[in-house]
């Protein structure tokens, strides 16, 4: 077997990731450790300056509820969120973020984040409840933070380019995670009495619509690939939402976010025709009830009439960008000065857009000639991405606030501790928590922060360091570094190290998963559209998949870290496919479409579908639980 020392490290509280959800755990779990004399360890797989989401930047923040001028209350911000997710949400999570989100906009402001102002010295706002900011550093800023809190309080240490791979469990409860070191033979046990999971999203396990060379272009970023998905399930964690998958309408090739270009600049989307589906397809809402009705009119909603046009041949679908500036610049018409002025600033603008954020989409333009004043460009609906943070809502089912329960979700919805999963001892966060869409970067950040709290409170109630059995470390071990072994075994079989008939590398197994994906679950290819014989099979050929992972093979450590973010991706896959199956409906017109269900089904299907897997049995249990209306 490769040769790997083994590092334990003991820690109170055990943060897995180092993204917007992590570091706001890690600030507020360093005050509160300090307090109790405890101990805080952070494992990132990456550099925390520039992992995560936020690694490129971003231009908005999505999520600021402005409670301090009076102008939004919570219940606003929840029934919005209930209404994008066609009425699939829980309220006493969402609120407890709505309520918080604000002070932590405040934080990243007093950190140095660079937030637009008016005149009048106000934020300036893209919508109702996004603000712009100059945001290429906004991840450093934050990073900072969160590592001066744990380091110079004394109370914490940082692994970075760290990658977790599995739980430890002491019976019901948490008792660490494994890892491997992607630089170095170190393989890490680490032992805790709370666990924080924040390891982001998933990304790539359907097929992209950028293949070949460009390859690893997506919207959210590939380095997301369902570790906290992964790590919840096998956890044995019940999940939630596992059918809500989000698909982005985007700039079309380099996937640049359309958010500054519809809500800021007021930009129109028409189609090849010239006709804009959100007028002309009007009718089609009604067919979704009061969802349709709603405003703004769902992000699924909205997609699903633009994907209409497209299904009638009447793509591409362009972003108005240069009537959006021309509209804005005309205001000033009867001041040259003014006018000139506006203009160049309306450039910059569109351009910082998405130098912040999305740089190649940036680079697509200069490549290809597009100048945003004088041209429109394509959007077109991305491949589904699995991230509980944005406008799906994929995550562990969590436990909500004792405060905001009513006296009849409070047995529904409340175990114990803020965000703590049915897993006694693990708090998720960010995308890794389910039912709570809409927190974006900002509220990840606050939702962290109430877990950071929640889980100095859970290890204070419970201050004992739950037993990990090493000869079961040893054995996970031996498992996680099998791919190296794999390699070395059969590598001379064959003259190219890609091809080998005792084995797959990662790369491979990614395109065999996404190809699954994309055919039998509703990607790009089958225009999202799927039903129950589809679903059945994917399924059939996802257990295959599984049992071929025992081959994976690895040449080096970043290999090793491929193999195991492709099995991740597959897990998070199964429990998506077993989900869709599950609803027997059509809820998410735009997420996806179930053929055989075409209609949305409110007797029936108005609940969450979660999904729980045994480990000891290897099987999986589908759950009804019912929605309950906090802020009714
Ligand atoms: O325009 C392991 N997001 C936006 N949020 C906003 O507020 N405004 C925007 O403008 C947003 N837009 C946007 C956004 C994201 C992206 C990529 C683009 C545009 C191009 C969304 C937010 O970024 C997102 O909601 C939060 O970042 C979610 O936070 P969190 O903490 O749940 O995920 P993370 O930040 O990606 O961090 C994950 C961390 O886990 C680490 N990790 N560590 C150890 N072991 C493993 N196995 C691990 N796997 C992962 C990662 O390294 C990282 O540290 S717009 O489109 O709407
Ligand atoms: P995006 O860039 O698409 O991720 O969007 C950024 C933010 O703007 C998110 O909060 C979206 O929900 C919101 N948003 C984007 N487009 C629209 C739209 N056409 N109407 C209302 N909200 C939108």
């Amino acid at each position: 077997m490769a040769n790997f020392e083994n590092v334990v490290v003991e820690t109170d509280l055990l943060i897995l990731g180092g993204g917007m959800a992590a570091c706001g755990a890690a600030v507020e779990a360093a005050h509160w450790a300090k307090k109790h004399g405890l101990k805080v360890t952070l494992v990132d797989k990456a550099a925390m300056d520039r992992s995560g989401a936020v690694a490129m930047g971003l231009s908005a923040i999505n999520q600021y509820v402005d409670l301090t001028t009076g102008k939004n209350s919570v219940k606003d911000y929840v029934d919005y969120v209930r209404n994008d997710l066609m009425g699939v949400t829980r309220e006493d999570l969402v609120a407890n973020i709505a309520r918080h989100v604000d002070s932590t906009v405040h934080l990243f402001e007093k950190w140095g984040l660079p937030i637009w102002k008016d005149e009048q010295g106000n934020y300036v706002h893209e919508g109702r409840w996004q603000l712009m900011i100059n945001g290429e550093s906004y991840k450093v800023i934050v990073a900072e933070a969160a590592k001066n809190a744990l380091l110079q309080s004394g109370v914490g240490q940082i692994f970075e380019r760290v990658f977790v791979v599995e739980p430890l469990m002491d019976g019901d409860r948490v008792a660490g995670a494994v890892g491997f070191s992607v630089r170095e033979n170190k393989f890490y046990v680490f032992k805790a009495k709370a666990t924080v999971v924040a390891m982001g999203g998933a990304v790539h396990v359907f097929k992209p619509r950028s293949t070949g060379e460009g390859l690893g272009r997506a919207w959210y970023p590939p380095w997301n690939s369902g570790s906290s998905a992964y790590f919840t399930i096998k956890a044995g964690a019940e999940m939630t939402c596992q059918e809500v998958r989000f698909i982005p309408v985007r700039f079309k090739d380099a996937y640049g976010p359309v958010g500054a270009w519809f809500l800021l600049f007021k930009s129109r989307a028409t189609n090849a025709m010239g006709g804009e589906y959100m007028v002309e397809r009007k009718a089609e809402l009604e067919k979704w009830g009061s969802y349709g009705r709603v405003k703004p009119i769902p992000a699924n909603l909205r997609n699903y009439l633009g994907m209409l046009d497209c299904n009638e041949g009447k793509g591409p679908i362009f972003m108005r960008t240069e009537e959006a500036m021309q509209k804005i610049a005309d205001q000033y018409k009867d001041d040259e000065k003014a006018y000139k002025k506006k203009v160049k600033e309306l450039e910059s603008e569109a351009w910082e857009d998405f130098l912040d954020m999305t740089i190649s989409q940036a680079i697509l333009w200069a490549a290809t000639n597009v100048q945003p004043e004088q041209r429109s460009s394509e959007i077109a609906a991305a491949e589904p991405y699995f991230i509980g943070s944005h406008s799906g809502a994929s995550g562990a089912w969590v436990s909500g606030p004792e405060d905001l329960q009513t006296s009849d979700s409070k047995g529904e919805y409340f175990w114990g501790y803020a965000n703590m999963a049915t897993v006694k001892g693990m708090f998720c966060a960010g995308d890794a928590s389910g039912a709570s869409s809409h927190k974006f970067s900002s509220g990840s950040h606050a939702e962290g922060r109430i877990v950071g709290k929640a889980a100095i409170k859970f290890i204070v109630e419970n201050n004992t360091m739950p037993k990990v059995d090493m000869a079961d470390v040893e054995k996970k071990k031996a498992a996680i570094l099998k791919p190296l072994d794999t390699y070395e075994q059969n590598k001379n079989l064959t003259t190219d190290p890609e091809v080998n008939p005792s084995y797959i590398k990662p790369k491979m197994f990614m395109f065999r998963l996404q190809k699954i994906m994309d055919e039998y679950a509703g990607g790009v290819s089958t225009n999202f559209t799927t039903n129950k014989a589809g679903l059945e099979r994917g399924l059939e050929l996802l257990q295959w998949l599984k049992e071929d992972s025992d081959k994976l093979a690895a040449s080096n450590l970043h290999e090793l870290m491929r193999c195991w973010e492709n099995v991740q991706r597959m897990w998070q896959a199964e429990a998506h496919v077993r989900t869709i199956l599950f609803r027997e409906e059509t809820r998410w017109p735009g997420y996806y479409f179930r053929a055989d269900k075409p209609a949305i089904d409110e007797q029936n299907w108005l609940v969450f579908a979660n999904c729980k897997y045994d480990p000891s049995g290897d099987k999986w249990e589908m759950i009804k639980r019912p929605i309950k209306r906090i802020f009714a």
